[in-house]
């Protein structure tokens, strides 16, 4: 197949996921052109199989917001046509479902019919989408793409709340390559960060205010009036200066580490004993993936999709968002020497479940139910 996939190229668990999906299509022998902004991150080394087109916008003193919508669906036009794509998947409904609508019509006029299939991925339905500010034009574009699929049930769910949608929502969870994230053997980290062997604690996100990073200073601060532990905080955002004002008023500085955006976070990973995600919301919760495949226990909250990946009381535990006394309590019962291994060995056997090689297929039998009706119109 000739595969087209736009989304969000440099922020994001939702580019992450395209831009994994995209190299996992062309091991397997498809075509696949990425059509982005900029690069993806993780696209960053030679595959035959892989093509990148970037969307070129042209500013005009005019523009106060430069059309970014319309240079997207014109470069889709392009590339649908002149590299002969079968299919267009598009990541993240905003604006990228109406740029492929824009698209399928202007190829229909030229009698060529491209299948588009929209993955919804969280915030462009349960945050962003949702506003009236972009509501009409996200509905009607998700509904005119062919297929739609959303990375958990609840997310689903959601968005048959929020919006008139009239197809049904195919569920393809995300995925992992446990090639990449698993435990490596990393103990001089460890001594490093931990001199006297203490529990190491983990977050990751972008800082964004649903991802509450100040509940996990809150959470560690009282692990560590029981527990000697360290609290690593990997990634960066708005709320970063919040949380290190949090950090000093509760005179836990040298306990807690700030490392910014690291790129290879599974080697953090492999020597911590407990990630927690405290979000609002979250349609899926990667980040915890990525935990879990490295084998580290989960505490999150049971907000959107998260417990549909973390079991409670089996891979981790799920607490309501902000209920900091409830999580403090869980953290304990999951570092608890009697606990910890069987937590740990869990999380890998739960992470395993959503291995890449499970969940592409999905993507593949999905797509071509749509080839099948590729006719020119
Ligand atoms: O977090 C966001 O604001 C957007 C989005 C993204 O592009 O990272 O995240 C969502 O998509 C991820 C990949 O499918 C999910 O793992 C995240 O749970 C989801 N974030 C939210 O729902 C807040």
């Amino acid at each position: 197949m000739n595969i087209g996939i736009v989304c969000y190229p440099t922020y994001g668990g939702s580019g992450v996921v395209a831009t994994e999906l995209g190299k996992a299509l062309a091991q397997e022998g498809h075509n696949v052109h990425f059509i982005t902004y900029s690069q993806p991150t993780r696209l960053d080394f030679f595959n035959e199989n892989l093509f990148y087109h970037e969307v070129d916008i042209q500013t005009y003193p005019l523009f106060q917001y430069p059309p970014y919508e319309l240079a997207l669906a014109s470069k889709l036009v392009n590339v649908v046509k002149y590299e002969n794509l079968d299919i267009l998947h598009v990541h993240y409904a905003i604006p990228h479902a109406s740029a492929a609508y824009m698209a399928k019509q202007i190829l229909a006029t030229e009698g060529i019919n491209i299948p588009v299939i929209t993955t919804l991925h969280g915030t462009d339905i349960t945050l962003v989408g949702k506003d009236p500010t972009y509501e009409p034009v996200v509905t009607f574009s998700i509904n005119q793409s062919d297929g739609i699929t959303a990375v958990s049930e609840d997310l689903k769910e959601d968005t048959y709340a929020h919006f008139n949608i009239t197809k049904d929502i195919e569920v393809i969870p995300n995925f992992i390559d446990l090639e990449r994230f698993k435990k490596q053997k990393k103990d001089h980290f460890r001594k490093a960060i931990c001199p006297e062997n203490e529990a190491l604690i983990i977050h990751t996100s972008n800082f964004r205010k649903v991802k509450r990073v100040q509940d996990v200073v809150k959470i560690f601060n009282n692990i560590r009036k029981v527990v000697p532990s360290k609290l690593l905080l990997v990634g960066d955002g708005p709320e970063r200066t919040n949380t290190e004002s949090l950090c000093r008023e509760l005179g836990a500085c040298n306990d807690i580490r700030f490392l910014g955006k690291l790129d290879a976070v599974e080697e953090i990973l492999s020597v911590a004993d407990l990630f927690i995600m405290p979000s609002e919301k979250e349609s899926f919760g990667l980040a915890a993936l990525e935990a879990m495949a490295c084998e580290v226990p989960v505490l999150s909250t049971n907000a959107g999709g998260l417990p549909e990946l973390n079991i409670n009381g089996v891979t981790g535990f799920t607490c309501d968002v902000g209920d900091i006394e409830a999580m403090t309590g869980k953290a304990l019962e999951i570092l608890d020497p009697k606990n910890l291994g069987l937590f740990k060995k869990n999380a890998l056997k739960r992470a395993k479940e959503f291995e890449i090689k499970n969940i592409l297929p999905k993507y593949e039998s999905f797509y071509k139910r749509f080839l099948n009706k590729k006719t020119a119109v």
